[in-house]
């Protein structure tokens, strides 16, 4: 292919994978799934990856390599769906970029430079998993992962500390980086809930002991801090606890702030388990109560989504992770799941669907005695009808 020739092929292919049609796919009544993967490493620009000068790229070649779009943050803005995504580079760096869609569903564009984040203090190797949360402040706050190598273990190359980096904007734009949040103990996946609890921001976090490792975190936290212009963790309540042999065994974390419904908070969090094939990311679903964020009203037992097919493969195998969804005024929900570390889609349902699950599910009885009994129960009302 001439260069010209290459161009317009790099051209059609990139128009047709974000002009194509998404369409839903019948499943267990609770959501359905997207046929298609709403963003992927593809759908990043070509003035991205391609130096486009004939000069000095004759060949036309990639010159920056984008591997993976995931984990994306997600607002409803000026009647779009827009989403602020863990963009990874061949280089295996993170960065955010804003990508917004008229459907929610499909045609998501990229715009077209990436967010450019101030730094705080000593410059991040790596940040993702941006939360996004309209505060009733009136800010718009991203909270999310930065990755520091470890200076206490200067000779191991893997070790890493993560601290909640806090930014807030207006416009999605320009981003005016507040301070890390202080805590005592590292901190991935931290949520800040969209209103003021006793006059005070609370956040939702995710106490660990290492970079990877919760250890005795036990679970979801929640804090309350008194300005976000200088968080400082306190005080930390865990709500929503971990157990043995459940979905939720080895960690678990707060994925986008919850859903303020009639019957309280609907949260969404993702749960890990340990198997012979490594880590397992499964999505599961809560309720709190709407006068006390901090009480779980509801838990239905096991997993909302797991990996299917495809999802299971790719960079990080067998993980489904959120940190976004968006709900509309008519209680459409559109929940953005991105699988294995690799790419991006979204699932739809209701506010009434995803109450009615939380509410009407069997909690997890802990034992294979109770789910026994808890599964003879609907077959006997079956048999009544
Ligand atoms: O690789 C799976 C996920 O691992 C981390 O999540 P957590 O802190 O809960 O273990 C994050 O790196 C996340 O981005 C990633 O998807």
């Amino acid at each position: 292919m001439t260069y010209d020739e290459r161009l317009s092929w790099l051209e059609q292919n990139h128009r047709e994978l974000i002009e194509r049609k998404n369409v839903p796919v019948e499943g267990n009544g609770i959501y359905e799934r997207y046929l298609n993967p709403v963003l992927t490493a593809e759908h990043a620009p070509l003035e991205w990856r391609y130096d486009l000068d004939k000069e000095t790229n004759p060949y036309l070649m990639e010159r920056f390599g984008i591997h993976a779009v995931f984990n994306a943050g997600a607002i409803k803005w000026n009647g779009k769906y827009v989403l602020v995504a863990r963009v990874e580079g061949a280089d295996r760096k993170s960065f955010f970029a804003v990508a917004e869609s008229p459907s929610g569903v499909d045609n998501f564009r990229f715009w077209p430079r990436p967010v450019t984040m101030p730094e705080y203090g000593e410059p991040a190797t790596n940040i993702y998993d941006m939360r996004l949360t309209a505060h009733e402040d009136g800010w718009i706050y991203g909270i999310f992962c930065v990755e520091r190598k470890d200076p206490a273990r200067p000779g191991d190359l893997s070790a890493a500390v993560a601290a909640a980096g806090v930014a807030r904007t207006h416009d999605l734009v320009n981003w005016e980086r507040l301070p890390d949040i202080v805590s005592k103990s590292q901190q991935r996946n931290v949520v800040l809930h969209p209103e003021f609890v006793d006059g005070k921001y609370a956040l939702y976090t995710r106490p660990q002991d290492g970079f990877i490792d919760t250890g005795s975190g036990g679970g979801i936290g929640w804090a309350l801090v008194d300005s976000m212009e200088h968080a400082v963790i306190g005080q930390e309540k865990i709500i929503n606890l971990r157990h043995y042999h459940t979905i939720k065994e080895v960690k678990n974390g707060e994925g986008p702030h919850p859903i303020k419904t009639p019957q309280g908070w609907l949260h969404l969090a993702h749960g890990v388990r340990a198997c012979a094939s490594g880590l397992r990311y499964v999505l599961y679903m809560y309720m709190t109560a709407l006068d006390d964020p901090t009480r779980v009203i509801a838990e239905p037992a096991g997993f909302f989504m797991a990996p299917e097919g495809g999802e299971y493969i790719g960079d990080v195998m067998n993980v489904l992770f959120s940190n976004g969804w968006i709900c509309d005024p008519d209680g459409r929900v559109f929940i953005y799941y991105a699988s294995s570390d690799t790419r991006l889609h979204v699932a739809t349902s209701t506010v009434d669907r995803l109450v009615d699950y939380c509410l009407h599910t069997a909690p997890d009885g802990l034992r294979t005695g109770l789910s026994v009994e808890i599964l003879n129960k609907l077959i006997d009302k079956n048999l009544t009808i």
